[in-house]
């Protein structure tokens, strides 16, 4: 990444962690309807991929999304207004935080059942090659996906059609509170399954931005070009427990001091600086961030609820082209 990229690469992730903690006060206050799953800590996986991508592929995440969406064009203040059931809400309150959702960005959805979007991701690829693109479908997921049968076929099927499709796990060492490495077979639970169905399995740092854009673009650029599908898992922690129930005491508190001092924020800045760019300029990328979800929040609080009258619109599939993307 250049310098100029990677500045821009660590102001996303810093609104996204903003917009995160945001989240997470704002459930405090009473003020998000149902739970969340936050994504602090996992940001560099989705700001890194989006930056290998191109604006026309697709997109499917899991219930913990709301950095893939923000990654690929949704504002602070859509999302926010969102898990507060509001009419500005990217969904207009329809999806809510587990179902974040902007097909116009190529973000096909966010999926609560895990591993429920994986066959999906295969079929947008299959699309895409069927109508003569080169297009590719990126499917998200966590650890415990990778013990679910839908896995397993998305990944057969997809090799066996070779299909432009990647499978980017983000390993964060849990799942809802059991470890990973207790119910699992293999040491690296995505990429070691990769072998079975001949495709490529890697495995990234996915705290570090620039290590995952690389990753992803090489990936990425094997599959446009017709070389089929593989597979990504990327290391990462999340500091929120699983969702807004859990306290996640169960983790070891030498594990997470240890996770908490390799951010994925921290790793970019020292990336910046060790390049050049002066500690000023990244620090007013920091405070453009701050401002921009200190807006969002304010405008997401300030939004209306929707209107009864909408309660039945966009609910259903109307033949129209929203969806054609
Ligand atoms: C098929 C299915 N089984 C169980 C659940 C309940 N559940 C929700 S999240 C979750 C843990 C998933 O862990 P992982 O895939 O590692 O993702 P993470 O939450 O760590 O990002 C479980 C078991 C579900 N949503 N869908
Ligand atoms: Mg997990």
């Amino acid at each position: 990444m250049e310098p100029a990229e990677l500045l821009a690469a660590y102001e996303q992730m810093a609104v996204i962690r903003r917009t995160e903690k945001a989240a997470h006060d704002l459930f405090l206050q009473g003020l998000v309807k149902g739970t969340t799953h936050l994504a602090a800590g996992h940001e560099a996986i989705a700001v890194g991929a989006s930056a290998a991508l191109r604006p026309d592929d697709y997109v499917f995440a899991t219930y913990r999304g709301h950095h893939h969406a923000m990654a690929r064009g949704a504002t602070p203040e859509e999302c926010l207004a969102e898990l507060m059931s509001r009419a500005t809400g990217l969904c207009k309150a329809k999806g809510g935080s587990m179902h974040l959702t902007k097909a116009s960005t190529g973000m096909l959805g966010s999926y609560a059942i895990v591993g429920a979007h994986l066959p999906m991701a295969v079929g947008a690829a299959w699309s895409a090659r069927l109508r003569g693109t080169d297009r590719i479908a990126v499917a998200f997921f966590g650890d415990g996906a990778t013990n679910i049968g839908a896995f397993h076929e998305a990944l057969n099927l997809a090799a066996v059609w070779k299909l432009p499709v990647l499978f980017v796990c983000e390993n964060n060492l849990y799942m809802e509170y059991t470890p990973i490495a207790d119910v699992t077979a293999v040491a690296r639970p995505a990429a070691d399954r990769a072998p079975a169905y001949g495709i490529p399995g890697e495995v990234v740092d996915g705290n570090d931005v620039v290590a995952v854009q690389e990753t992803v673009a090489r990936l990425a650029a094997r599959a446009r070009a017709g070389d089929g599908p593989a597979l990504l898992e990327a290391r990462t922690y999340r500091h929120f427990g699983h969702s807004r129930a859990d306290p996640a005491t169960y983790r070891p508190a030498e594990e997470v001091e240890r996770w908490l001092k390799h951010d994925p924020l921290d790793l970019a800045r020292g990336r910046l600086i060790e390049s050049g760019v002066p500690e000023a300029v990244v620090h007013e990328a920091d405070e453009r961030a701050t401002t921009a979800v200190q807006k969002a929040v304010e405008a997401a609080k300030a939004a209306p609820a929707p209107d009864p009258d909408e309660a039945l619109t966009d609910v259903w599939a109307d033949g129209g082209a929203a969806w054609r993307t």
